[in-house]
């Protein structure tokens, strides 16, 4: 997979967060920086001759000035980061001490890095494919636990290997489609039902992938929880209660809140978006009509209801606003107002029920668990980042193009093509076709530098 021999030119960057710290490690890569920095490195040995991957404590020394003192390692290509020469200093951190050695190697000539170079140069020289340097990424902003968990797993090439896998099999099925065209004499003849066999066997894996990566997507851009039931239930103070501040506005007159908030958070430890909604209710308010409306189009996209309930609303009338509205998806009951009475121990429906206050802060670690329990019933097995959803897509409209036409009982030929179609998103998504100038762009344009 190394595609180009060719080593880049020296660049530098900063790759801690600038500000006050105990260190800061900056990162150097590229042809010719062993030599560049090793007038920076006085002492015995000198810096060429530094054994790889070895720990040094030395002075930085420029134009005759103390930079620092420092830690540093040389790597000998191809055993680096990049696959090329690296040196990594770590410096005291703060705001001046690893701004002055920056500078310092500025000087020296070498290179300012864009965002996400080295790992740019990582897939260049075949450390990685365009899979494991999105992961790198996703490693570095994952908000969750979960979240870093996926993206260790696809950074260690496990996911890319199972992608490749079913390249090899659609390759393969291409090639004996391409035998029966070329040499139809000399291959044994193979029946169309077993070619549609195959297709809908690779189809279907291509599915699969892309089922799992949607909802593993979605794990990580944090799950959408919306809060719906009767006008007065609290639904907009335990909103507040969750993200911790006085967001939605709380008053004792039913249908207050008409707009949509959504807010983020962690909570528990799982990334999640809350959604505070206007109450369900029919109403003569065209303003508060238009909320519940908007409600509606909030609920498909959800992936859990909380339905909020309080002794305001009758029990019964409680129960038939939750059942007109025929939630899809998993549901929570919430009886909310604890304080004030004792709610049912369940209630109609096998929906899991929480009770709380939410004006008192009580029951909302079981609300936090229940909500773990009902959202981790099935973890994410995977995440698909959204240029490789794009790709993984592309190839199954592809393989259910192919099958159509097949099926259609068109020449052979045509359904080849289709399917070469296929294979080369999946070649593109492995980064085993040349990769184009856009395509890198696209992978790496919303890097942090230094990585
Ligand atoms: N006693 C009590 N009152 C609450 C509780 N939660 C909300 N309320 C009150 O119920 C009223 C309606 O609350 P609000 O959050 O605006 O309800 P929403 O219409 O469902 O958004 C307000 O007067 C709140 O102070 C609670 O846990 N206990
Ligand atoms: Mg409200």
């Amino acid at each position: 997979m190394p595609r180009s021999p060719s080593h880049g030119d020296p660049i530098v960057a900063l790759a801690t967060p600038p500000g006050v710290g105990a260190l800061a490690v900056i990162r150097t890569s590229g042809s010719g920086v062993v030599d560049l920095l090793a007038p920076l490195f006085p002492g015995d040995p000198p810096l060429p001759a530094w054994q790889p991957r070895r720990m040094m404590l030395r002075e930085m020394v420029f134009r005759g000035e103390v930079l620092d003192q420092v830690m540093a390692v040389r790597f000998a290509a191809p055993a680096s980061y990049t696959g090329e020469d690296m040196v990594e200093i770590f410096t005291h951190g703060g705001w001046t001490v690893p701004r002055r050695v920056l500078h310092a190697l500025l000087e020296a000539g070498f290179r300012e890095a864009r965002p996400g170079e080295f790992t740019l140069r990582a897939v260049l020289h075949g450390k990685m494919d365009p899979v494991q340097a999105q992961a790198v990424h996703e490693l570095v902003v994952s908000g969750s636990e979960e979240g870093a968990r996926l993206a260790l797993r696809r950074l260690s090439g496990e996911d890319s290997r199972e992608y490749a896998a079913i390249r090899e099999a659609l390759l393969g099925l291409l090639m004996e489609m391409e035998a029966q065209i070329d040499f139809p004499d000399d291959v044994p003849a193979v029946e169309p039902e077993v070619f549609h066999e195959r297709l809908e066997h690779a189809l279907r894996e291509v599915e699969r992938v892309l089922e799992e990566g949607e909802r593993g997507r979605r794990w990580v851009e944090s799950h959408q929880v919306i809060l719906v039931g009767p006008p007065n239930a609290g639904k907009s103070t335990l909103f507040n209660a969750i993200i911790g501040e006085e967001r939605a506005i709380v008053t004792e007159i039913p249908g207050t809140t008409r707009d949509i908030l959504r807010e983020r958070v962690i909570f528990e430890g799982i990334p999640l978006t809350f959604l505070d909604t206007a109450g369900l209710r029919a109403t003569p308010d065209p303003v508060e009509a238009e909320g519940i409306r908007r409600v509606q189009a909030h609920l498909d996209e959800a992936d859990l209801v909380l339905f909020v309930a309080s002794p305001d609303t009758p029990h019964e009338e409680a129960w038939e606003v939750f059942r007109t509205w025929n939630f899809r998806g998993p549901v929570v009951w919430i009886w909310n107002k604890t304080d004030q009475y004792d709610p049912p121990a369940s209630v109609p429906g096998a929906v899991p029920v929480v009770s709380l206050s939410a004006r008192e802060g009580t029951g909302l670690e079981d609300l936090a668990r229940t909500l773990r329990e009902v959202l981790l019933i099935q973890p994410p097995k995977r995440v698909l980042s959204e240029r490789d959803l794009l790709r993984f897509r592309a190839a199954r409209t592809r393989l259910q193009e192919a099958h159509g036409r097949l099926a259609a009982g068109q020449p052979l030929e045509v359904v080849a093509l289709v399917v070469r179609e296929a294979v080369r998103e999946m070649e593109e998504l492995l980064g085993i076709e040349d990769l184009s100038e856009a395509v890198l762009d696209e992978i790496f344009s919303h890097f942090c530098i230094g990585k």
